[in-house]
């Protein structure tokens, strides 16, 4: 059997820096595990080690851009419907591996995961080829610092859920730049890993303080409301610098695809003093 994590989430969020770590580790504990690059904007010179496959091989974003005149994000789609008519090349790329376990490093523009068919199209050719599939979004801890900063995140991990309906894991990054005051539990930080739709709910003093504009109170409300009754969304929080951090997001990315199906069947490694 194989596996493939779609790496995915908004710019910067750490995606590629996690793809690194999280191959570097399962490495160390003798698994064989493959990063896979289908950002077709990497840098070369930012690779540590190079990736197993690299869409970079196929079609590079530079070429795009400067043979024909795309910018940036156009650019990117046209990578992709690229790749999406040469998936002969992938299957080769792919096909060398079997009982394999592929870290699927994407690209950081969002609308990719909240309305494009590109990826859930390349998600369904994994399935296709009988490669078991799950995705981890990537939001980073800057989105806690502001409620509806957090809430546009909560909403982005929903949308791109919905696109891609596969089993899925959210991921609160750069724990480590979040304060150790606001770590405690006490301080509500759990407010935000589980997403209380309460939080986006300004109270009447707040209302009347900041004179927002009414029709924007009826909008947060529906907002929360819909998180409410949606309750999809919680995130695992991820700090890099704490190797117990990166094995227990690899073991809740595990959990969801089944992997190790021979075994028995393993409860994700959840830390027992609730920290990281
Ligand atoms: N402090 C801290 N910085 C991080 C962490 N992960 C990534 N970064 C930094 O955040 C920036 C973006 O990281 P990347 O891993 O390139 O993010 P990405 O999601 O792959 O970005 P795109 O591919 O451009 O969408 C880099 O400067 C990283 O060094 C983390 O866990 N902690
Ligand atoms: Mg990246």
């Amino acid at each position: 059997m194989r596996y493939a994590v779609f790496v995915t989430g908004p710019a910067g969020a750490g995606k590629t820096t996690f793809c690194k770590n999280a191959v570097q580790h399962l490495q160390t504990v003798k698994r064989t595990v493959h990063w896979v690059n289908l950002d077709p904007a990497a840098d070369p010179e930012t690779y540590e080690f190079a990736p197993t496959i690299d869409i970079r091989d196929l079609i590079s974003l530079d070429d795009v851009m400067s043979e024909l005149g795309f910018g940036p994000n156009g650019g990117l789609v046209y990578c992709f419907e690229y790749l999406l008519q040469n998936l002969d090349w992938l299957d080769e790329e792919l096909g060398d591996y079997t009982d394999d376990y592929l870290i699927i490093d994407c690209p950081g523009q969002i609308e990719l995961y909240t309305h494009h068919p590109i990826l859930p199209t390349l998600v369904a050719h994994f399935k296709q080829m009988g490669i078991r599939t799950s995705a981890a979004y990537f939001v980073e801890s800057q989105f806690m610092e502001d409620k509806y900063k957090f809430f546009s995140g909560v909403l982005s991990a929903m949308s791109a859920m919905v696109n891609l309906e596969i089993p899925w894991i959210n991921v609160m990054s750069k724990m480590d730049l979040v304060s150790t005051r606001s770590k405690d539990p006490a301080s509500g930080r759990n407010g935000y890993l589980d997403p209380d739709p309460l939080l986006i709910a300004p109270s009447a003093v707040e209302e009347d303080e900041k004179q927002l504009n009414k029709r924007f109170h009826s909008l947060n409300r529906a907002i929360a409301q819909l998180i409410e009754e949606h309750p999809l969304v919680s995130f695992l929080p991820l700090d890099l610098t704490v190797t117990e951090s990166i094995e227990r997001i690899i073991s809740h990315i595990d959990y969801t695809m089944q992997y190790g199906e021979d075994e028995e069947p393993k409860e994700p490694n959840d830390m027992d003093d609730g920290d990281f």
